[in-house]
C-alpha cells in the first residue's frame, strides 16, 4: 500500500449527500480529508464532521484486538482474547444453541453505521441466511415514509437533485438540511442566487435549516398531513392544478378534490398551528411558482402517522403537475435509481424456503425481554441500539440479561458494547473494498482501502467469512471475495440506468453517474402505472385509500410533545464520544418556547428534569420562541457519562408508525420541570 500521495474515497456515513472524498496520506497516515472538487455532487465541500474524521479513524479509543467480557454485564471489564479464541467461543455457543433450541435462537441486529453494501447488507446477510438465524425488519430510519411515498409513487423515484439548481420555489419540509443534507442547501443557495429562488422551511423547530429560510413556518408537530391538504383544498379552490397532468399521469383526482373540501384553511389552523392567512399564502406561491421543488425530510415520518404524511406530501407535485418540470418535483429518496442485485448480493435463496421469525428493530427491547421462544444470542454490527433505539430502558434491560450472549463488533467500545460478552474489533470504510449507492443523488461509487487495518480490527465481510468458517458452513456464496460480490450486484439489467457500470469501470472512474430518463412520461411502479391520488392498495391494508389527516396517538397525560432528532456535529451516535465532535457540539439542549418556561419557572441556562412514564433525562433548557408553545426539541443522540443523564431514547415511545413498521421517535410526550438555576 502506497505511504504518501492523494487517495479518492467515499464518505461512509448514513448521510444522503454520500461524498466524493480525498484522502491525503502521508509516512502511512491519512492526515487530511477533503471534498473531492471534482465530484460533480460534493464540489470540493464537506462537512464539519468529516473534514475532522481522522479524529475518529486514530482516536486512541478505538478498539485494537477481541475482548471478552470478565465482569458483570455492563460494568466494562474485558480482557484481551485472540482472533481464533474469540470465533472458537461464538461458534460454539451457537452450535449449541442451534443444536438445542434451533437457529432462530439467534438473532442479527444491525443498520447502516457504515453504508458500505457489502458490509451493511452482504456477507452478513448471506451468512445469517445459510443459518437460519431470525430475521431482522430494518425500519428504525425511513421504512414508514418509504412506504407511504411508495403508495403515491410506486417506488423510490423522485427528481435528479442537480436539477434543483433550476428551481424558484424550494420547500424543505421536515428536514434540518443546514445538518443532514448540506449539498441540497447549497444547490438551493445557488438557486436562491441565480434565479431569485425562494426558501421555506415547514419544521417544528427553527434550527440552523429555519434560520436560512426566506419563509420558516412553524407547525405542530405530527400534523403535515394536514397542512398538505388544506394547500390541496385551496389549489383546487383557486383552479391552480394542472388539469392535462391530472387527467393522464394520476388516478383519483376527482376523488381528492372532494375529500380536501373539508380541509378548509381554518379548520387546518386549528389543527397545524399554522394560521389561515398563512395557509393562503403557502398554497397560492406552490400552486403559481414554477419549478417548485420539495424536499421531504425524515423528521414528520418518525411519528405515529409519518407513513401518511410522505403519502400526503408526495400528492402535491402530481397537482400542479410539477413532476414533469425540470428543478421542480420532489425528493423523498431517489435509491429505486441505483437500484442492484439485491438477491445476487444478499441471497436470500440460502434460507431454504425456511420461515423464520422477523422482528422489528424498533422493538428490540421488547423481543429481547418477551419473545417466546426466546433470543439467546444477539450479534450487533453497525448500529448501537443501547443509545439509538427507543425506549433505552428496555433495551438496556435486555441486553443486560444475564443469559443472552452478547457478541458486538464495532470500531469503538459502545454504550452497546459495554453489555457484551464477546467484542470484535472493525475496521473503518477507509479500510475496505466497497461500493455505495447514495439514496439521494444518482452516483454509485468505490471504496478501495486507502489504509492497513486498524490494530487487529477486521471487516464485516471477513468476519462473516471467519463465522462461516468455524460454523462449518459449506457455501461458496460465502468465500466470494468483495470483487466478486459487487460484479454480481452491479449485475442488474432490470435497472437500465446501471449500464455500462460494472466493477472494473468503477476502479478507474470511482464514481460513476447512473444513466437516468424523466419519470414522465412513463410507467410508474403503482399498480394503475400512474400516481396514486386514491389508492385501492391503501384500502386493502386498512388505510384510507385518499391521503388523511390522522391524529397522533394519545401518548399519555404529559403537556408537551417531545422532538429529539439528531444533531449537526454528530450522525447518530456516531462521534458522540470522540472529543473533537464533543467539543464542537458543545452540550445537549432542549428548546422551550418562553411562554411555557416562565409558568414553570424555567429560564435560559437551567437544568430541567425531561421525564415521562418510560424514564428521564436532564438537559439545559434553551429558552425562547424557536418551538411553538406545547412542542420541546433537543438534538443529538448523546450517551450517559460521567452521572449525566442525556440519553433522550429513554423517553421515546417504542410503537410502531402506521406504515412499514416505522419508528414513532417524535410522538412521545414529557413533562418539565427545574432542577437547578444556572
Ligand atoms: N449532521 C447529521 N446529519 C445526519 C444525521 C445526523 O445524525 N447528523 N443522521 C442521518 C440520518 S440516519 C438521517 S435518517 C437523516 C435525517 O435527517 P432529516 O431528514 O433532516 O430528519 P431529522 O433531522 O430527524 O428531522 C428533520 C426535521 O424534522 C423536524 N420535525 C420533527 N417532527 C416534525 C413534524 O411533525 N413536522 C415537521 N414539519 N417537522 C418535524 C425536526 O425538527 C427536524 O428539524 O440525516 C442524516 N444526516
Ligand atoms: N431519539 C432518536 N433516536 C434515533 C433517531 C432520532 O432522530 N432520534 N434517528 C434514528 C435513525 S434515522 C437511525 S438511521 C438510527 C441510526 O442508528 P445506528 O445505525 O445505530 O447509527 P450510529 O449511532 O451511527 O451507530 C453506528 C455504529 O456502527 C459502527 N460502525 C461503523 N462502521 C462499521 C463497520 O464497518 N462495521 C461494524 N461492525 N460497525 C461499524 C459505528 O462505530 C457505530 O457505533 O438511529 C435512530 N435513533
Ligand atoms: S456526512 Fe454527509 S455531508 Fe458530511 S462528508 Fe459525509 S456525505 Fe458529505
Ligand atoms: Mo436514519
Amino acid at each position: 500500500m502506497q505511504q504518501d500521495g492523494v487517495f479518492r474515497s467515499v464518505c461512509s456515513l448514513d448521510c444522503p449527500d454520500q461524498c466524493g472524498l480525498l484522502l491525503h496520506k502521508r509516512d502511512g497516515k491519512i492526515v487530511k480529508v477533503e471534498g473531492d472538487p471534482e465530484h460533480p455532487v460534493t464540489r470540493g465541500h464537506i462537512c464539519n464532521k468529516v473534514r475532522n474524521m481522522t479524529e475518529r479513524i486514530y482516536d486512541e479509543k478505538r478498539l485494537h484486538y477481541p475482548l471478552k467480557r470478565v465482569g458483570a454485564k455492563g460494568e466494562g471489564k474485558f480482557e484481551r482474547v485472540s482472533w481464533d479464541e474469540a470465533i472458537r467461543t461464538i461458534t460454539t455457543r451457537w452450535k449449541d444453541l442451534i443444536e438445542s433450541d434451533g437457529p432462530e435462537s439467534i438473532l442479527p441486529y444491525s443498520f447502516y453505521g457504515n453504508m458500505g453494501r457489502l458490509t451493511a447488507e452482504g456477507m452478513d446477510r448471506r451468512f445469517f441466511n445459510q443459518l437460519g438465524a431470525s430475521q431482522l425488519d430494518r425500519t428504525i430510519c425511513s421504512s414508514a415514509g418509504s412506504v407511504g411515498y411508495s403508495y403515491t409513487m410506486g417506488s423510490s423515484l423522485g427528481v435528479d437533485p442537480e436539477d434543483t439548481i433550476e428551481s424558484k420555489l424550494i420547500i424543505f419540509w421536515g428536514i434540518n438540511a443546514a445538518s443532514t443534507n448540506m449539498h441540497q442547501v447549497a444547490l438551493a443557495q445557488k438557486a436562491r442566487k441565480q434565479n431569485g429562488a425562494k426558501i421555506i422551511v415547514i419544521d417544528v423547530h427553527k434550527n440552523q435549516t429555519g434560520r436560512l429560510a426566506d419563509w420558516f413556518i412553524p407547525i405542530l408537530p405530527g400534523t403535515d398531513s394536514a397542512l398538505a391538504l388544506g394547500v390541496m383544498h385551496i389549489l383546487f379552490a383557486e383552479a391552480m392544478v394542472d388539469f392535462d397532468f391530472l387527467q393522464t399521469y394520476t388516478v383519483g383526482h376527482e376523488e381528492l378534490r372532494e375529500h380536501v373540501s373539508q380541509y378548509d384553511p381554518d379548520t387546518v389552523s386549528t389543527i397545524t398551528g399554522v394560521p389561515a392567512e398563512d395557509i393562503y399564502k403557502l398554497a397560492r406561491l406552490y400552486g403559481t411558482t414554477s419549478p417548485a421543488f420539495i424536499r421531504i425530510g425524515n423528521g414528520p415520518q418518525h411519528h405515529d402517522n409519518g407513513g401518511m404524511f410522505v403519502r400526503t406530501v408526495s400528492c402535491l407535485p402530481a397537482l400542479t403537475g410539477q413532476w414533469q418540470i425540470k428543478g421542480g418535483g420532489a425528493i423523498k429518496g431517489n435509491s429505486a435509481y441505483l437500484a442492484f442485485n439485491t438477491n445476487g448480493l444478499q441471497r436470500p435463496d440460502l434460507l431454504k424456503k425456511k420461515t423464520t421469525r422477523t422482528i422489528n428493530m424498533n422493538q428490540i427491547g421488547d423481543a429481547l425481554l418477551t419473545l417466546d421462544p426466546p433470543i439467546q444470542s444477539l450479534y450487533v454490527y453497525g448500529s448501537n441500539p443501547a443509545v439509538v433505539a427507543p425506549s433505552s430502558q428496555k433495551v438496556r434491560e435486555g441486553l443486560r440479561r444475564e443469559d443472552l450472549f452478547l457478541v458486538v463488533h464495532d470500531l469503538f467500545l459502545t454504550e452497546t458494547a459495554m453489555y457484551a460478552d464477546l467484542v470484535l474489533p472493525a475496521t473503518s470504510s477507509f479500510e475496505n473494498t466497497d461500493f455505495y449507492t447514495s439514496y439521494w443523488h444518482h452516483y454509485i461509487q468505490l471504496q478501495q482501502p486507502v489504509m492497513e487495518p486498524y490494530g487487529e480490527s477486521k471487516s464485516n465481510v471477513e468476519v462473516f467469512q471467519l463465522l462461516a468458517k468455524g460454523m462449518g458452513l459449506d457455501e461458496p456464496a460465502l468465500e466470494e471475495t468483495e470483487a466478486e460480490m459487487i460484479a454480481t450486484a452491479l449485475d442488474y439489467p432490470r435497472n437500465p440506468g446501471l449500464k455500462g457500470i460494472n466493477y472494473d469501470a468503477l476502479v478507474k472512474h470511482s464514481y460513476m453517474k447512473a444513466t437516468v430518463k424523466p419519470m414522465f412520461p412513463g410507467r410508474l411502479a403503482t399498480p394503475s402505472g400512474k400516481i396514486e391520488l386514491y389508492s385501492e392498495r391503501m384500502h386493502e391494508a386498512g388505510h384510507p385509500p385518499l391521503p388523511t389527516y390522522v391524529p397522533l396517538i394519545n401518548d399519555g397525560d404529559h403537556p408537551f410533545q417531545f422532538v429529539p432528532g439528531p444533531n449537526h456535529n454528530f450522525l447518530n451516535s456516531t462521534f458522540s464520544t470522540n472529543l473533537k465532535h464533543v467539543t464542537l457540539e458543545k452540550e445537549p439542549r432542549v428548546h422551550i418556547n418562553q411562554k411555557d418556561a416562565l409558568p414553570l419557572g424555567i429560564g435560559d441556562g437551567d437544568q430541567v428534569r425531561v421525564w415521562n412514564d418510560r424514564g428521564e433525562c436532564v438537559l439545559k433548557a434553551t429558552v425562547g420562541e424557536s418551538v411553538l408553545p406545547g412542542v420541546v426539541v433537543t438534538q443529538g443522540l448523546w450517551a450517559d457519562r460521567d452521572g449525566a443523564k442525556q440519553l433522550v431514547n429513554q423517553l421515546t415511545p417504542d410503537r410502531i408508525a402506521d406504515m412499514g413498521g416505522g419508528a414513532t421517535f417524535f410522538s412521545g410526550r414529557v413533562s418539565l420541570e427545574r432542577i437547578r438555576k444556572n
